[in-house]
């Protein structure tokens, strides 16, 4: 029915988030392939800043950050991308090892196998020599698997703010992890929304479109698709607040009436009061100091940050040590 990666722990993650209070359903069910799709429209939304900061970084940038990595290490390099979409955010970088003429191998990991073979179709269109793999696994289990090269320089792209979706301990026990699974010396480039003013932040989590909230609502499509739920979309409305204290876009599905939801596969009927809320999403936002502060707390040191003209958004290139 489905085809990615979560199908089996999709309806015990349900099960468990309709049955907490506040309810809540992890983010990382957004990403079917609907829900992909649905993304990819909002990184084109003129609300939704961050994937144009971002692009403008990596462009402005390239040369400065493959003259920093290829310094010790001329032969070549390994690009390993958590999260990557089927965004071609990396290509300035790509096209700029490859003028260097350095070697390259380059490993796009996500959770969602219709963005990766985008992907991977405009990576050979645009690189037909490169070594391309796709990997369809979720962060933690990829740590695992990726191959880390030896004789080669690791250049971990971590971009868009996906970090954001992290709790804070979880995110010092990613970065953690992933920098003891690096060789010392390997390098991270990784993305971070900066805190900003409310009237840039909400509307980018509330288009006038629309779109964020058909991307928040299909979380309710897909659980009646594929565990025969009978959400009535229509009683549901979506909400982006800032929260102040946790530093963090929140998402929510509201209930606009008392209703009762019952969904097939878990046999379970759920019941929602007029204003209940569903969270499905914390997208945090980073000072200068939260960069300094995961970093040293995960073993990184940052060599330096680049910021975009109007300094919304950050990427910042750390060395393992
Ligand atoms: C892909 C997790 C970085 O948090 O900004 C976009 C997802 N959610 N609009 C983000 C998202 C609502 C996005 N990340």
């Amino acid at each position: 029915m489905q085809n990615d990666k979560l199908s089996g722990q999709f309806a015990a993650d349900v099960d468990a988030g309709l049955k907490s209070s506040p309810k809540k359903i992890p983010s990382r069910y957004f990403y079917d392939s609907t829900g992909s799709q649905l993304f990819k429209q909002i990184t084109q939304l003129p609300e939704y800043y961050l994937t144009k900061c971002e692009e403008e970084i990596i462009l402005d940038n390239s040369p400065r950050i493959v003259g920093i990595i290829s310094v010790n290490f001329p032969e070549s390099i390994n690009l390993i991308e958590f999260g990557a979409g089927d965004t071609e955010k990396p290509f300035p970088l790509i096209t700029q090892i490859l003028a260097a003429q350095l070697s390259l191998t380059y490993t796009a990991i996500d959770i969602s196998d219709t963005a990766l073979s985008d992907l991977s179709f405009r990576v050979l269109e645009k690189f037909p020599d490169l070594k391309f793999q796709g990997l369809n696994q979720e962060y933690f289990e990829a740590l695992n698997s990726v191959k880390i090269g030896n004789n080669s320089r690791n250049l971990v792209l971590f971009l868009g703010s996906n970090i954001g979706n992290f709790k804070h301990n979880q995110s010092i026990d990613f970065l953690d992890q992933m920098r003891k699974s690096l060789n010392p010396g390997d390098y991270l480039l990784i993305g971070f929304d900066l805190k900003k003013d409310n009237s840039i932040l909400i509307p980018a989590y509330d288009d006038a479109s629309g779109i964020t909230r058909e991307f928040n609502i299909n979380l309710l499509k897909r659980i009646n698709r594929d565990l025969g739920g009978n959400f009535n979309i229509n009683n549901f409305y979506h909400s982006a607040i800032y929260n102040d204290t946790s530093g963090a876009m929140e998402s929510y599905l509201i209930s606009k009436c008392v209703q009762n939801i019952y969904i097939e596969k878990l046999n379970q009927t759920c019941t929602f009061l007029a204003g209940e809320r569903i969270h499905t999403e914390s997208s945090h936002k980073y000072d200068l100091n939260d960069i300094d502060y995961l970093a040293e707390a995960s073993g990184f040191k940052i060599l330096e940050s680049f910021l975009d003209s109007r300094k919304y958004f950050a990427c910042s290139l750390w060395q393992a040590k």
